[in-house]
């Protein structure tokens, strides 16, 4: 009996080897094979990383609609102020899982489709950009796409190597579910390979229906590797986790809210005053730019509901971390890492016991639907209850 049972154990793991090997083979092969149902290629052009990943749900959605292979871009880091003063553009699997889309949708990585698979399928000469009527309007002849007008996008383009020579304008079309059939019509993949766009064929903020997309996006072994060490060495559990979105940009952009130039739906506020337009609560200013009080009362009802041992401060500016530590009589152990990376600050984020972010801030909102993914517990200054109005700011 015994022996038997090694036998079909060793079978076994032979067969899952070569299985195993297959698989890899196979993954392998796939990338390096040009698919005729074409390709989408764009410019994370608009905002910082919560913005482009906002985008990257929508564009990952848009590509499995057209059936077309999504050629994943690097993320675009801004660094104004520290060295190399210069866009820094980070492959997504630094941070990320590549493999995790696939469980998606067909994906392969910008880099690898300008190097493996454009010098044959995809030349120069034959490189062709599309882009909206109305944004070729704003070119010198009216009628080219501005692809590589100004920063991110020249850099960017540059980055993967890249000139367009021909520009393809479409208008009366949108990239929602609505419009497919017209996009397969206009656009067949036999005449038209690869749709390169100027910016990301999504919407901001992400709407409803691809919220959940976030679950293919897998932090990748690195990040983790990285971030559960800070989190062993740094913070005890439980912990709270906060996000600050409190800088000088910030106020600037609430005060849209404040002069009432915005109305409830203001850049990720969805995600906590609900997405249908006409039922939003109502957007406060708390929530937008939390002042020190609504820091302190909803960092010191969460730390006690949860009974935290420690709170992290990820912020854009300022970590008010001693008006914070004061709340607790030293009990309560409060850190801010001020990372190199942003994204490591989403990481551990994401792993809190509770967090609390800013209702309006798609940094705040990528954390938000992580955890929501994990059915991890998730509030909001201003907002104790996602989707409810705090009881005090109704008055
Ligand atoms: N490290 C770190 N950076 C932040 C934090 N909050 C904001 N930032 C930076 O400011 C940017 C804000 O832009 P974005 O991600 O588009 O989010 P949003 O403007 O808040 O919607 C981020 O990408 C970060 O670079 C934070 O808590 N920690
Ligand atoms: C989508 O593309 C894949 C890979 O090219 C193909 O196998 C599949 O049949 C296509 N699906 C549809 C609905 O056309
Ligand atoms: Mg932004």
């Amino acid at each position: 009996m015994a022996v038997k049972q090694q036998n079909i154990d060793g079978l076994s793991l032979k067969c899952l080897f070569l299985s195993l090997l297959l698989q890899t083979c196979r993954t392998f092969a796939e990338e390096l094979q040009w698919n005729a149902n074409g390709y989408v290629l764009y410019c994370p052009c608009m905002g910082r990383f919560g913005n482009q990943a906002d985008h990257f749900l929508g564009s990952l959605a848009f590509a499995k609609m057209l059936n077309r292979t999504l050629a994943v871009p690097p993320w675009i880091v801004y660094r104004h102020h520290t060295h190399p003063y210069t866009n820094v553009h980070v492959p997504y699997s630094e941070f990320f899982m590549l493999e995790a889309l696939s469980a998606y949708h067909r994906v392969v990585s910008l880099e690898d489709f300008m190097e493996k698979l454009a010098p044959k399928y995809w030349p120069s000469g034959q490189r062709n950009a599309y882009c909206f009527e109305t944004a070729a309007h704003r070119s010198k002849d009216k009628k080219s796409c501005p692809m590589k007008d100004g920063n991110p996008f020249g850099p960017f383009w540059d980055y993967a190597g890249v000139d367009f020579d021909k520009s393809v304008l479409f208008g009366g079309i949108s990239f929602s579910a609505y419009h497919q059939p017209q996009w397969m019509k206009k656009f067949p993949p036999s005449e038209h390979p690869v749709l390169a766009m100027p910016g990301a064929p999504a919407q901001f903020p992400v709407i409803e229906e691809h919220v959940g997309l976030q679950r293919y996006m897998v932090w990748s072994d690195k990040m983790v590797k990285e971030g559960e060490e800070h989190i062993a060495t740094l913070l005890t559990r439980p912990y709270v986790g906060i996000h600050l979105r409190i800088g000088i940009d910030w106020q600037n952009a609430c005060k849209l809210l404040k002069n009432g130039d915005a109305g409830p739906h203001f850049m990720a506020s969805p995600q906590c005053v609900g997405y249908n337009r006409q039922k939003a609560l109502p957007l406060t200013m708390t929530m937008c730019l939390p002042d020190l009080n609504e820091i302190r009362r909803a960092v010191k009802l969460w730390v006690k509901k949860t009974n935290a041992r420690s709170v992290y401060i990820a912020t854009d500016s300022e970590s008010h971390s001693q008006d914070i530590e004061k709340l607790f009589k030293g009990k309560v152990k409060v850190v801010s890492l001020q990372p190199d990376f942003a994204q490591m600050d989403l990481y551990i984020l994401g792993q809190s016991d509770h967090f609390i972010g800013n209702c309006v801030s798609s940094f705040s909102a990528f954390v938000k639907r992580e955890r929501d993914v994990r059915s991890l517990p998730s509030s909001f200054f201003g907002m104790d209850k996602p989707g409810k109005s705090n009881a005090k700011e109704e008055l």
